[in-house]
């Protein structure tokens, strides 16, 4: 894999950092998107000692700005081999007629077309090559629907769906598509869902929660697959948990 180029959105945080830190001590060479750029920053330096990183400041909600961010990456940092597709948060959690449409908004703005601008930005020139690797990061919550979770269930049901659609229409040119669906992981994603309410603070109390670290290494054996191996699809759960709303808490 040492040499290979992959971009990863959201890679400021929680799964997509962690994915860029296993990705760089394999020599994998990285482009990393996300909107904090002191984060992005930061995290840039701290990767430089494994590989080289190229940033890009952005949000995956503004469609120029993405396709801008794209044409800005240097040759050094192309062809992009591996596409993960992991910007994405849950906004709210409210009974249907409760909620609120600027975090519906968000959710299908960020979590369903954010992954759509990147994919049309990056698939054509893999198309041309006949050759790359596209990991969409779905959820649990793309195959079941819990209570409250309408319109996040909804953005990964869609993710779901986009990522069989990518295979088949992908599958002559050779080009791998997959999904990654964890449960419960402890990153900053129920922060951003209860927007800094306490309430975040209890949904990884009482049981072991999936790490991010544990799905970066997920992610790394998926691309690391020999190319006739595609992994079309994964469902991880911590061991306390056995769907989205039975978890063995203490
Ligand atoms: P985090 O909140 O820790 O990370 C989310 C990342 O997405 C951040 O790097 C954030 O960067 C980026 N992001 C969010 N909105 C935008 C935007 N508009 N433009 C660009 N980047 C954006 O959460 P996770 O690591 O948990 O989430 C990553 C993915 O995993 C998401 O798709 C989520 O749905 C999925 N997932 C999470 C699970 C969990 O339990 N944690 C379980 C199943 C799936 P920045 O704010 O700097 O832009
Ligand atoms: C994140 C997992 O159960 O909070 O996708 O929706 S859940």
């Amino acid at each position: 894999m040492k040499g290979k180029v992959a971009l990863i959105t959201g890679a400021t945080s929680g799964i997509g950092r962690a994915t860029a830190h296993e990705f760089a001590k394999h020599g994998i060479k990285l482009i990393i998107c996300g909107r904090r750029k002191e984060r992005l920053e930061a995290i840039c330096e701290a990767l430089e000692k494994d590989t080289d990183v190229f940033q890009l400041n952005f949000d995956v909600r503004d469609k120029e700005a993405t396709f801008k961010a794209m044409e800005s990456i240097p040759d050094e940092f192309k062809p992009i081999d591996i596409l993960i597709n992991n910007a994405g948060n849950a906004h709210g959690l409210d009974p249907i007629h409760e909620g609120s449409i600027d975090d519906w908004d968000a959710m299908m703005d960020i979590n369903v077309k954010g992954l759509l601008y990147l994919s049309k930005a990056i698939i054509p020139d893999m198309v041309e090559r006949k050759e790359g690797h596209i990991i969409n990061i779905g959820s649990s919550a793309g195959k079941e629907v819990y209570p409250k979770g309408n319109v996040y269930c909804a953005s990964k049901h869609a993710v779901l769906a986009i990522t069989v659609g990518m295979r088949i229409d992908l599958n002559p040119f050779g080009i791998r598509v997959s999904s990654i669906c964890p449960g419960l992981v402890e990153t900053e994603f129920s922060k951003v869902r209860f927007k800094g309410d306490d309430k975040a603070n209890d949904v990884y109390k009482g049981y072991k929660a999936l790490q991010a670290e544990d799905i970066a290494e997920i992610i790394y054996f998926t691309v690391s697959r020999p190319p006739h191996v595609t992994i079309a699809d994964m469902l991880i759960f911590p061991t306390a948990q056995a769907n989205s709303t039975t978890i063995n808490k203490t």
